[in-house]
């Protein structure tokens, strides 16, 4: 997907990224409920309220390009392309899982996509993402990498060594911090220090910070960053502020001993989730008629249905393959 020369989002653009955005919602709300009814062999840490990031950005990259993750994995999963099928089988722990149903949620990946999966260190696929754009600069084919990391990831180590060699080496490498102002269960003012764009620009790389519930804002700033790399021109740092509508983890109620943050909190700051800024967009402005709104939505719904009920009737792993792949060799 290339930017426009004006760097306007066109109607249809905006159309398919609803779709996907609406698409990943569908999804987490339904392993949400998987997650509560005890059909999972995990945890689940849902994307739900960050939809406009994960799309904004992956849509401006191809199956050549490549994306790392966290352990907030599944929206990026989806808006690289990835099967919600192959999504739903893995996070349900299936044989017909992206990852043949070993790795779980946090550790979906679908390197057909460029997608290089989901990480439960915080912070693990910062590294990852720098050593895919090295990999990309050498191929010299025009490829990008995409590292996503949230804000309470910015306090690790790795976030310093990779701003400071991706600026030297000049990488084709976005990084995009998701600040959606939690780190787990603690609020992120209390855990990262000072301005977290600021920390990019003092090594010299470019950085915008950005309305991570708008994905035209997110499109557009992620059309410079990756033309900026794809040229050789170097890195781009991307913070893009949104908020977690869901808990830490799905099922935190049922051992936190105290609230973290106010109902009122949360419901003030779900008028602001990017699906309804999205479709707002689309029916005013846009001019989108209401029934196409609605028929995305019923096309999502029926999507994760089917990828539920496809996960629900695959058969578990099969001993031989975990450990024939435990051992491969190669
Ligand atoms: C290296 C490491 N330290 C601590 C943890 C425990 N942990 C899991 S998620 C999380 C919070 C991460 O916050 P943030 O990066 O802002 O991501 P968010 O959960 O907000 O998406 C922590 C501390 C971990 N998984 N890995």
């Amino acid at each position: 997907m290339q930017a426009r020369a004006n760097n306007e989002v066109g109607t249809e653009e905006l159309v398919e990224m609803f779709a996907r955005m609406t698409l990943i919602r569908a999804c987490e709300e339904k392993l949400g409920e998987d997650s509560r009814q005890g059909r999972l062999p995990g945890n689940v840490h849902l994307y739900a309220g960050q939809e406009a990031i994960a799309v904004g950005v992956c849509r401006h990259l191809s199956d050549e390009d490549f994306i790392t993750s966290t352990h907030r994995g599944h929206g990026h999963f989806i808006a690289k392309g990835g099967s919600p099928r192959s999504l739903f089988a893995e996070v349900h722990g299936k044989a017909t899982g992206a990852c043949q149903g070993l790795g779980g949620s946090m550790h979906v990946a679908d390197f057909s996509r460029g997608m290089l999966g989901a990480n439960a260190i915080v912070g693990g696929g910062i590294g990852l993402s720098a050593g895919a754009a090295l990999a990309a600069q050498n191929a010299g084919k025009g490829q990008v990498a995409v590292g996503f990391f949230g804000d309470g990831a910015t306090s690790e180590g790795i976030l310093s060594e990779v701003l400071n060699v991706a600026v030297l080496w000049k990488l084709p490498l976005i990084l995009v911090c998701e600040h959606n102002e939690y780190s787990g269960i603690s609020a992120t003012r209390y855990v990262v220090a000072g301005d977290i764009a600021a920390r990019a620009a003092a090594y010299g790389m470019p950085a915008a910070v950005v309305d991570g519930n708008d994905v035209v804002a997110v499109w557009q700033e992620m059309a410079v960053a990756a033309a900026r790399a794809r040229e050789g021109q170097g890195p781009t740092f991307i913070e893009a502020k949104s908020y977690r509508l869901k808990g830490h983890i799905e099922t935190e109620m049922s051992f936190l001993v105290k609230k973290y943050r106010t109902d009122e909190e949360v419901a003030e700051r779900a008028k602001g989730d990017p699906l309804i800024v999205a479709s707002r967009l689309l029916t005013g402005e846009r001019g989108v008629p209401q029934e196409r709104i609605d028929q995305i939505r019923q096309d999502a719904e029926d999507k994760a249905e089917d990828a539920r009920a496809f996960a629900i009737s695959s058969p578990p792993p099969v001993m031989d393959a975990v450990i024939s792949l435990a051992l491969r060799k190669g």
